[in-house]
């Protein structure tokens, strides 16, 4: 078996006069943490150095510059990303992108994943963006990603690193089981993710309960139907008055959640976990080859 440790770390509430240097100081904590557990990578949150700032209506760019990150590492990025190659920690972190290309500005919701090494193994910019363009009135329940980022433009890649092929997905993507199948059909043995998920749906009202229980189903679905470990990091708990769901979770590719967080603040968990595990599950139940029949998946990718 190829045992790795693997952690995630859960971030609680960054609220909006909380500076960068302050948030990545904690992620640096973490990072440490999970380092003196003996872990290889760490899994950290989608935009994981700001507040949730899609819930907060802006029109004028110069207001929500601030919450993005321009080059890699950014400045506010540069002391995890020092730490982490000092301490030989590979990372996903999630954070606001914007870009010049061919002189227009792009922003996209992103993460990047870094080899222990230092290297930079690749991105990933989210494509299933939730919410609405426009506001719909109601600060509550203001989701407002469609606003602030494109949709992602890689397609959703994975990357060969020592401790096998990782692939990288945001939040809401981890709701859509296309987007672990592509992954796993480009051979993704770990799925890595962050999410920042508002405790009452925004969409129509449902038990609170509920909002975890769908987190676990998906992750422990899209790990046991793509034979694969999942790592997923909440940034949670009450941002500014809002609150967010825990849940930080590993899911083995048996399905089963094997360690999560108890708390809704700063905490980090780990597991070792035997990368082969997922290999007989792929080689039986979801061997792709013999038994997928993509000539009858048409309507999945009509347009
Ligand atoms: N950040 C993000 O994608 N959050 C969404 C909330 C939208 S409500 C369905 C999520 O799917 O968790």
């Amino acid at each position: 078996s190829r045992k790795e440790v693997f952690a995630v770390a859960q971030l609680g509430a960054v609220h909006l006069k909380d500076s960068k240097q302050a948030t990545v100081a904690r992620l640096i904590e973490m990072l440490r943490e999970a380092h003196g557990r003996g872990a290889r990578w760490i899994t950290f949150p989608e935009l994981a150095l700001t507040t949730f700032f899609p819930r907060y209506v802006y029109d004028d760019p110069a207001d929500y510059d601030p919450f993005y990150e321009e080059g890699l590492p950014s400045p506010a990025m540069a002391p995890l990303f020092d730490e982490a190659r000092r301490l030989g920690i590979g990372f996903y972190l999630g954070y606001a992108e914007k870009v010049t290309e061919a002189g227009t500005v792009r922003r996209f919701n992103t993460s990047v994943l870094v080899a222990p090494n230092g290297d930079i193994l690749g991105k990933y910019r989210k494509i299933h963006l939730p919410g609405t363009k426009d506001p719909i009135g109601d600060p509550e329940f203001e989701h407002l990603e469609k606003r602030y980022f494109e949709v992602g433009n890689l397609g959703f890649p994975v990357f060969k690193s020592d401790a096998g092929r990782i692939g990288m997905c945001i939040c809401n993507d981890r709701r859509w089981p296309e987007t672990f199948r592509v992954m796993a059909l480009r051979g993704a043995e770990i799925f890595m993710l962050g999410y920042n998920t508002p405790t009452r749906n925004i969409h129509h009202n449902e038990p609170v309960h509920l909002r975890e229980h769908h987190h676990r189903l998906s992750l422990e679905s899209a790990a046991y139907q793509n034979g694969a470990w999942v790592m997923s990091a909440a940034k949670c708990g009450s941002e500014d008055g809002f609150a967010m769901i825990g849940g930080s979770s590993i899911v083995a590719p048996t399905g089963e959640t094997v360690t999560r967080a108890v708390s809704e603040e700063d905490e980090v968990i780990s597991f070792n976990c035997d990368l082969d595990l997922g290999a007989y599950i792929r080689r039986s139940v979801f061997n792709f080859a013999k038994h997928r029949r993509p000539e009858h998946y048409g309507p999945i990718t009509a347009q």
